[in-house]
């Protein structure tokens, strides 16, 4: 019998490489979409023949249960979440409904459906916020900056919370930001890429943007999905931290994408208060100790790597929608 694994968030950046990783694992793979007036499914349409796509909303309980039961996996990975930091300010009290109280509608199903699936939780390094030690590891106290952190943190504790309430195989994947081709335009690197691409391309010329000081422990999310699959082949379920160990500034990212198309960022770069936050979380690095000890994970692809991996994919992109 095939393994039978749910994701929940597989329309998203990391659903798509989970689902694509989790096939080559021989597993049957369900996705939870949820409805909208038109499909998004773009990151998935390359493998959309292979998986099987569940209506379904982590606002909605039935829609939750039900999709557990119907599907009975043995693997859960709950990746779905409103998941830009900036958003969480405007919206504050949807963000977290859905990415706090939606852990806890995904596990209270697992609770009542089987309580032998393994569950996933995508934590964030945004629950560190303004660290309290660096580099940052599973034990290192958490202080989040935004609704969004706060929303997390929330995922996680309920997270160690049924796993010691009901003896739940559940995990908490701490994240450090992963990014890829596929990465959401709106996140700093792809903005970056995507931009940097088109002003090469005379497409645009200029590119507006925030916090230039502002530090991040950058890595391939390609290489953070096979972590979240190592977690749940663990015979007991515990935290870790999935990071690089190195940090870039926001101004080295620009340095990095813009000359890799040799370009000179500063003639181009426009500082823009609205893409300032209310609260910044400054600095994050992570220490991936433990991953590398207990789970032999360790990240392939380098900050510079994964920054000429988008802004390539990026030109191509451009060049195939503009006919260049
Ligand atoms: P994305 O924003 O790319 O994807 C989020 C996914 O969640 C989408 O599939 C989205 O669906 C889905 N979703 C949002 N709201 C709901 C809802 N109410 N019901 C059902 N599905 C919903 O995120 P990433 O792939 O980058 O991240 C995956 C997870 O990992 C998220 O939980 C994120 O917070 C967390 N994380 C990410 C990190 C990163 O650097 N990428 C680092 C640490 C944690 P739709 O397509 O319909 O919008
Ligand atoms: P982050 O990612 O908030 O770390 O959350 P993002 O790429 O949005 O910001 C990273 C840093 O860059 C600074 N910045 C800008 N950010 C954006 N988006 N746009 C800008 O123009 C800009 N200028 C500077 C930000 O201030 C910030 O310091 C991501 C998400 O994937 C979360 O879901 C995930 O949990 C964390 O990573 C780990």
């Amino acid at each position: 019998m095939k393994k039978r694994a749910f994701i929940t968030g597989i329309t998203g950046q990391d659903g798509s490489y989970l689902a694509e990783f989790l096939l080559k694992q021989g597993y049957d793979v369900y996705g939870m979409v949820r409805r909208t007036s038109t499909l998004n499914f773009e990151r998935i349409r390359h493998i959309q023949d292979q998986i099987t796509l569940i209506p379904g909303d982590m606002l909605d309980q039935t829609s939750v249960t039900n999709a557990l039961r119907d599907i009975r996996p043995q693997e859960v990975y709950n990746l779905a979440a409103q998941s830009f930091v900036q958003t969480s300010w405007v919206q504050p009290v949807f963000t977290g409904d859905v990415t706090a109280l939606g852990v806890t509608r995904l596990l209270d199903a697992i609770r009542t459906v089987d309580p032998e699936i393994r569950f996933y939780q995508a934590s964030s390094s945004e629950m560190f916020g303004k660290v309290q030690e660096v580099p940052q590891r599973e034990t290192t106290p958490f202080y989040p900056r935004s609704p969004y952190g706060v929303a997390k943190v929330y995922g996680h504790w309920i997270t160690v919370n049924y796993r010691e309430s009901y003896n739940l195989h559940a995990t908490s994947g701490i994240l450090f930001n992963h990014e890829s081709p596929r990465r959401g335009y709106e996140f700093v690197t792809r903005k970056v890429t995507y931009t940097a691409a088109k002003i090469k391309l005379g497409l645009a010329n200029e590119l507006r943007i925030g916090n230039l000081d502002s530090q991040r422990d950058w890595g391939f999310a390609g290489d953070y999905v096979e972590a979240m699959w190592l977690m749940l082949q663990q015979d007991k379920p515990e935290d870790y931290v999935i990071a690089t160990g190195t940090t870039h500034s926001v101004e080295k990212l620009l340095t990095v994408a813009f000359s890799a198309l040799d370009l000179d960022w500063k003639k181009y770069t426009v500082q823009d208060e609205r893409f300032m936050r209310p609260a910044e979380v400054d600095l994050l690095v992570g220490d991936p100790a433990k991953a590398g000890m207990q789970l032999g994970w360790e990240p392939r692809v380098s900050f510079e790597q994964l920054i000429q991996m988008m802004v390539e994919a990026d030109m191509q992109l451009l060049k195939a929608q503009h006919n260049l």
